[in-house]
């Protein structure tokens, strides 16, 4: 017994790139065929001639178009690709979307020769953004967030992960993870809000950085359980050290919120394994990470998220160790870490690009990045990043044939209309 009832709007006419690593499993509600044996690109799970029945905001079943046809089946509603790419709605699972002001000043200086940890030494760098953080309303951080988030969700993201951190006092970092959720609730898109207390030293603990740890177990953390579903920690010579480290992670797993990680950004520290060991869902940045650290996240299944905007935005000159990931089934996301001081990027298709061109990867990995394993690094591949039955009916369409050309090209947004829980998005 198939279970299409006539109720289901139903997608058709589309390419779609599944990103289902069991795509060859797919069979069609109606004949059982094994849909995945239409193509020869498989590790995209490219199907060809496949129809996505979808009610109640989920993927209900996958058929065969002509089994539709033939079988003179009529839907409420019908959406025809006309030969567009499908693919599952974009993740971007590292944001640090909610801030005050920017730092293009900064940048100048950069450019002019001071680097990265020099202008955080001398109390500009997230110190600067968390004094304008400080001092902006709720109201106008929502705001300044709506006009960024816009442009992400025109691209296709239909999941996105934001960060606090820019706040580091409770009530700073609260109103960083109101921002947060209220941007999920208001826009066709799930927020993952994440607490990155430590993220720096907060300027009342000055010197004192075990005493904000201290505070940040004692105060933020407790307080913030219910507003986030994972801790984070930039765990780095200008930041916090691994012991320090070790103690945020302890405190986030006893309110059981996920941990992960800032780590191995502009040097060596320890901290991704420490933290693949402590069970993290994903280790970000990882410039610096080595052949054994890659050995123990792939023993621990902990994602390795790229964040080329920022490698490329401060002039990094050493690479993730793509060979070693790979050696080690490490799975890879990319992500934009959408911030105001090392990656002013909202563009995640432009990661994608970044990602092969600067990293290597393949362009199947940097979609792989940006949708299933991305839902992997938040700890969501049982219900998005995959066109799979069962999960939720978001959806990016493109105005491309192949998936590769979403990486390939730099700009000019080939969006053809994105679905949120099988609704077209308006905002
Ligand atoms: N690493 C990053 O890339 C961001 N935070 C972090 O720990 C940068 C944050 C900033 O410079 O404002
Ligand atoms: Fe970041």
């Amino acid at each position: 017994m198939n279970s299409i009832s006539g109720h289901e709007v139903v997608f058709r006419g589309f390419n779609i790139a599944t990103m289902d690593p069991n795509s060859a499993e797919i069979k069609c509600e109606l004949s059982g065929e094994p849909l995945g044996g239409l193509t020869q690109q498989l590790e995209y799970g490219t199907l060809n001639g496949t129809a996505i029945g979808v009610e109640g905001g989920k993927i209900k079943w996958l058929a065969l178009e002509r089994e539709l046809d033939r079988n003179g089946l009529t839907f409420a509603q019908t959406v025809n690709g006309e030969g567009k790419l499908l693919t599952p709605g974009l993740i971007d699972c590292h944001s640090h979307l909610v801030f005050g002001g920017n730092r293009a000043s900064e940048w100048e200086r950069r450019l002019n020769g001071c680097s990265y940890e020099e202008i955080a030494k001398q109390g500009g760098g997230i110190l600067s953004t968390v004094s304008a953080t400080r001092a902006a309303t709720e109201e106008e951080l929502f705001q300044a967030a709506s006009k960024r988030i816009k442009s992400l969700l025109a691209e296709g993201v239909t999941t996105i992960e934001i960060k606090s951190g820019y706040g580091l006092d409770l009530d700073s970092e609260l109103k960083m993870l109101r921002v947060a959720n209220r941007l999920g609730s208001e826009f066709p898109v799930s927020v993952e809000a994440t607490l990155l207390a430590a993220h720096a030293v907060a300027p009342e603990f000055q010197g004192n950085p075990d005493g904000f740890i201290q505070h940040v177990c004692d105060s933020i953390i407790p307080q913030s359980a219910e507003s986030c579903s994972a801790v984070d920690a930039f765990c780095e010579t200008i930041a916090f050290n691994l012991a320090q480290t070790e103690r945020v992670f302890e405190r986030a797993k006893q309110f059981g919120l996920n941990i992960k990680v800032h780590a191995e950004q502009l040097s060596h520290t320890g901290a991704a394994a420490l933290a693949a060991n402590m069970g993290a869902i994903s280790a970000d940045h990882l410039e610096f990470l080595s052949d054994h650290d890659c050995a123990t996240l792939g023993r621990h299944g902990t994602v390795a998220t790229l964040l080329p905007g920022a490698f490329y935005c401060l002039n990094e000159k050493q690479k993730p160790p793509i060979s070693a990931l790979r050696e080690n089934q490490v799975p890879i996301a990319i992500a934009t870490d959408s911030n105001p001081g090392s990656s002013p990027v909202l563009s995640l298709l432009l990661m994608g690009n970044m990602a092969c061109n600067l990293f290597g990867l393949t362009p199947c990995e940097a979609v792989a990045g940006m949708t299933i394993n991305a839902a992997k690094a938040l700890q969501l591949d049982q219900t998005i990043g995959s066109i799979t039955k069962g999960k939720q009916a978001d959806f990016a369409t493109w105005h491309v044939h192949s998936p590769a050309e979403l990486v390939y090209s730099i700009g000019g947004n080939p969006s053809a209309g994105v679905y949120k829980l099988g609704e077209r998005t308006q905002f």
